[in-house]
This record gives structure tokens, C-alpha cells and sequence, in this order.
């Protein structure tokens, strides 16, 4: 009996693909997003990376990353198992402003995102969110530690960005798989509350 119900078991599992949960990662040019897609990406990610190019120049505003020689033109792409029946697809947003017409289509139907911060240049995460707060998607902020960039707290980074205070915050280092998918995790128990809180009575 026990063996044919887990045979059974076995065979509906094959046909449940599991959960997919559609994640963003945004944030400011050069903050790591390629990086960090790529590092956790159990599939050899889908780049669209171009190399910075004249046509670029005075376009793209790449002050402070002068080391960086490519670019993501339309986004990256890759996926997580996170558990059992849960994987996530992971969409790199475009940094550059001439692509934010690209942002409500890769919004629509994400359950959040998280935002990268560099703490040298945190100014280039406020258009990310400030776009995932009007649209009432939850987020979260990861402070990519570069080295050489001065250590700050969460509560500081927090604050310098005048967030929620139930907006979680994090350090991580975006080339770390294990730091990547630390941040993944905490940004889906992030939009599961949220989501709790919404339904909850009263
Ligand atoms: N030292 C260090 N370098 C990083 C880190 N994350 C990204 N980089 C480097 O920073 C540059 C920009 O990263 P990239 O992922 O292309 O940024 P994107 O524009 O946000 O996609 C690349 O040369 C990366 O190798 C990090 O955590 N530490
Ligand atoms: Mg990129």
C-alpha cells in the first residue's frame, strides 16, 4: 500500500512544476546586477551584455566604475531552486535611464525586488525606489560591499535612503552565491508578509 501511494507521490510530483515566483534585481549602473544574477543562476544566465561603446559615451554615466568595459542592454536572466517545488526567476533590470521604458513590463506580475545599493554612489538607487514604492511592490535593499567603500549599518543605509522601517535592509557581497541567495530568501519571507499583512482583517 505504502509503496503504491509513494509511486503515486512520485508521479504527481513530476507533474507539479513547483511554485516560480518572478523576482527583479535594480538598482544604479555598475552595482553589481549581472554579478549577482550570475552567481546564483543555477542556469548559465542569459546576458545581454554589450560592450560600452563610443555611442555610449556621454549617454551611459559610468563615473566611478571606469573599470567596467560591458554593459546589460535589455536584462539578465536566471534561476533559483530555493527549495523544494519553489524556484525563482531572477530578471536583472537595465541600469541605464534610456531603458526605463522596459520597467512596467518586467514589474508586471513580480512578486518583488531587490534593489543593490554601492554606498559610493547610493544616489543611484533612488530612481528604483522610488519606482518600486509607487508601484507598491515589496522590496528590499542589498548593500553590495565593494571594497574600499566605507562600512555603513543597515540603520544608516536605511535612513540615508529614508525607508520603512519594515523594509528589510542587508549587507551581501553580489559575487557570493550563498550571500546572493541569502538576500533572495530574505526578499520572499519580505513580500510574504507583506502579502499576510494585506490580507489580515481590520
Ligand atoms: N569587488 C567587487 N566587485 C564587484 C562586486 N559585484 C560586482 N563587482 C564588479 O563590479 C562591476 C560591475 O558589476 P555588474 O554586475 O556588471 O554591474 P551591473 O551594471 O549592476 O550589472 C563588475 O566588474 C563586477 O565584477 C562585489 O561585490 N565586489
Ligand atoms: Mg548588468
Amino acid at each position: 500500500m505504502d509503496s503504491v501511494r509513494s509511486d503515486r507521490d512520485r508521479r504527481e510530483r513530476r507533474l507539479d512544476p513547483g511554485l516560480a515566483l518572478k523576482i527583479l534585481v535594480a538598482g544604479g549602473f555598475g552595482v553589481g546586477k549581472t554579478t549577482l544574477v550570475g552567481s546564483v543562476s543555477e542556469i548559465r544566465p542569459l546576458r545581454t551584455e554589450e560592450r560600452l561603446t563610443e555611442a555610449g559615451v556621454g549617454v551611459d554615466d559610468i563615473g566611478g566604475v571606469e573599470a567596467k568595459t560591458t554593459t546589460t542592454v535589455a536584462m539578465d536572466f536566471g534561476r533559483i531552486t530555493i527549495r523544494e517545488n519553489l524556484s525563482l526567476y531572477l530578471f536583472g533590470t537595465p541600469g541605464q535611464d534610456r531603458f526605463w521604458f522596459l520597467w512596467d513590463e518586467l514589474a508586471s506580475g513580480a512578486l518583488g525586488a531587490v534593489v543593490l545599493v554601492d554606498t559610493r554612489r547610493l544616489q543611484d538607487c533612488f530612481p528604483a525606489v522610488d519606482f518600486f514604492e509607487h508601484r507598491r511592490l515589496p522590496f528590499m535593499v542589498a548593500v553590495n560591499c565593494f571594497p574600499g567603500a566605507r562600512v555603513y549599518s543597515p540603520d544608516d543605509v536605511r535612513s540615508a535612503l529614508d525607508l520603512d522601517g519594515d523594509i528589510p535592509v542587508v549587507l551581501c557581497d553580489a559575487r557570493e552565491r550563498e550571500s546572493g541567495k541569502e538576500v533572495l530568501v530574505a526578499l520572499v519571507e519580505h513580500a510574504r508578509r507583506m502579502h499576510l499583512a494585506l490580507r489580515a482583517p481590520g
